[in-house]
C-alpha cells in the first residue's frame, strides 16, 4: 500500500499548516497574597502586565452556597430533569426544549430583561440564569461582598459606583465532545474599568473555567480610539486573530470563592466543559463612581457610535432584526463626561 503521507523524492513541499489558535494552559501560579483581601506588589506586577489576578477564598464557600443553588432551583422549576447528586443527569437545556433562543437575550421588558437565556452557538451548553442577580442577598454574597469591593477599592480607587446587579449566574454544561470547536475569543463591548469573575462552585481543569488571554488587555485598550467606550479603531479583528495565534491562554480553575480580577479590554472566553459538573460562575462589572448614562451600551458600539448608525436607540426595539441591542445585563455605563484617548500610562486614574 502507498504511504502517501510521506513526500515521494519529486513531490513538491507541502504547504506549511497554517497557524492554529494555541490551547490553554491551567493557571497555577499562587502568588504571594492570593488568599488576602489586601494585594500584594506581585500581584499588582501581575495584574499590571497579565491582565488579570486571582485571589483563593475571597468569599466563603459557604455565602455561596445560597448563590449556586439557584441554578439548582431553577432547573426543577424549568422542569429540568437534573439530579444534582447524578451528574449522568446534567443533560443540556436543549435536549428539554430549551433552545435556540427560548426568549431572545436582547429582550429589555422595561429594564428587568428575562430570566434565563439558552445559547452556545450550535451546542446549546450555555445557560444563563438573570433572575435572582439583582437581588440584596445575592449581590452582598457576590459584587457587594466586603471583601470583593477592597479589592476593587484598591484597584480603582475609593469612589466606587455601587453595585446594582452582577451579570448572571453562568453556567456552562458538560459536553461529551467539543460541540463548538472550541473556545470564542472576544472582547466585549462595555464601559467597565473592571471586571471580576466569582466562582460561585468548583471549576477543576478543564471545566469552562473563565479563559484569557494574558496581555491582551494591554494592545485593545491602545487599539481603541477612546479610553473606555467600545470604540475599536481599523484591524481590530485583525488584531484578536494575532493574539490567537500567538498568545497562550489561560484557564482559570478554581475553588468555590475564588474570584478573577479581570482588565475589561482583556481578550477572553468561557472555557469548554469536559467534566461531569456544571461551571457556575457570577460574572461582575465595577467602575468609578462619576456620572454616567442612564442606560448600558448597545452590544459592540459606544452611545457615539451607535447615535451614528442612525438606527433606533430605543431599549424596547433592541436587538430586533437589523436593531443594536441594549446590554441590559451590564451593571455599568458609559461616563458622560467625553471619553478621552488612552492615555500613555494606562493605569494612570488606577490607584495601583
Ligand atoms: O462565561 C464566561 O466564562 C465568559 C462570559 C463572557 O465572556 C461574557 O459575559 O462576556
Ligand atoms: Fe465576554
Amino acid at each position: 500500500m502507498n504511504d502517501t503521507s510521506k513526500p515521494t523524492p519529486d513531490s513538491p513541499p507541502a504547504p506549511a499548516a497554517a497557524p492554529g489558535p494555541l490551547l490553554p494552559r491551567v493557571y497555577d501560579l499562587e502568588l504571594p497574597g492570593c488568599r488576602e483581601a489586601q494585594l500584594s506588589p506581585e500581584e499588582v506586577d501581575h495584574f499590571k502586565t497579565n491582565g488579570f489576578i486571582v485571589k483563593k477564598g475571597l468569599i466563603d464557600p459557604f455565602e455561596l452556597e445560597r448563590v449556586a443553588d439557584s441554578v439548582w432551583s431553577a432547573a426543577a422549576q424549568l422542569r429540568f430533569p437534573l439530579d444534582r447528586n447524578d451528574p449522568a443527569t446534567y443533560t443540556l437545556p436543549k435536549d428539554h426544549g430549551l433552545f435556540p433562543e427560548t426568549e431572545p437575550k436582547h429582550t429589555y421588558h422595561d429594564g428587568a430583561g428575562i430570566p434565563n437565556y439558552f445559547g452556545g452557538k450550535t451546542g446549546g451548553w450555555t445557560w444563563r440564569h438573570y433572575a435572582p442577580c439583582t437581588e440584596d442577598w445575592f449581590l452582598e454574597r457576590t459584587a457587594r461582598h466586603a471583601n470583593v469591593q477592597a479589592v476593587v477599592r484598591q484597584l480603582i480607587g475609593e469612589n466606587v459606583r455601587p453595585s446594582e446587579r452582577c451579570r448572571g449566574l453562568y453556567v456552562v454544561f458538560p459536553q461529551s465532545s467539543d460541540l463548538d470547536g472550541g473556545l470564542s475569543m472576544h472582547t466585549d463591548g462595555i464601559a467597565s474599568q473592571l471586571n471580576c469573575m466569582i466562582y460561585a462552585a468548583a471549576c477543576p481543569p478543564g471545566g469552562g473555567g473563565f479563559t484569557l488571554w494574558p496581555g491582551s488587555h494591554r494592545s485593545c485598550y491602545y487599539h481603541m480610539e477612546t479610553e473606555y467606550n467600545m470604540e475599536p479603531k481599523e484591524g481590530y479583528a485583525e488584531l484578536l486573530a494575532e493574539i490567537k495565534a500567538t498568545v497562550e491562554p489561560v484557564e482559570i480553575a478554581a475553588e468555590a470563592g475564588d474570584c478573577c480580577f479581570w482588565h475589561p479590554r482583556s481578550a477572553h472566553s468561557a472555557g469548554v466543559n469536559t467534566t461531569s459538573q456544571l461551571r457556575i460562575v457570577v460574572p461582575c462589572d465595577f467602575q468609578q463612581d462619576n456620572p454616567t448614562e442612564p442606560l448600558p451600551p448597545y452590544s459592540g458600539y459606544s452611545l457615539r457610535k451607535a447615535r451614528a448608525t442612525g438606527k433606533s436607540l430605543s431599549p424596547e426595539n433592541s436587538g430586533k432584526k437589523d436593531e443594536l441591542r441594549l446590554q441590559w445585563w451590564i451593571d455599568t455605563r458609559e461616563f458622560t463626561a467625553p471619553d478621552s484617548p488612552p492615555r500613555r500610562d494606562m493605569w494612570e486614574d488606577w490607584a495601583i
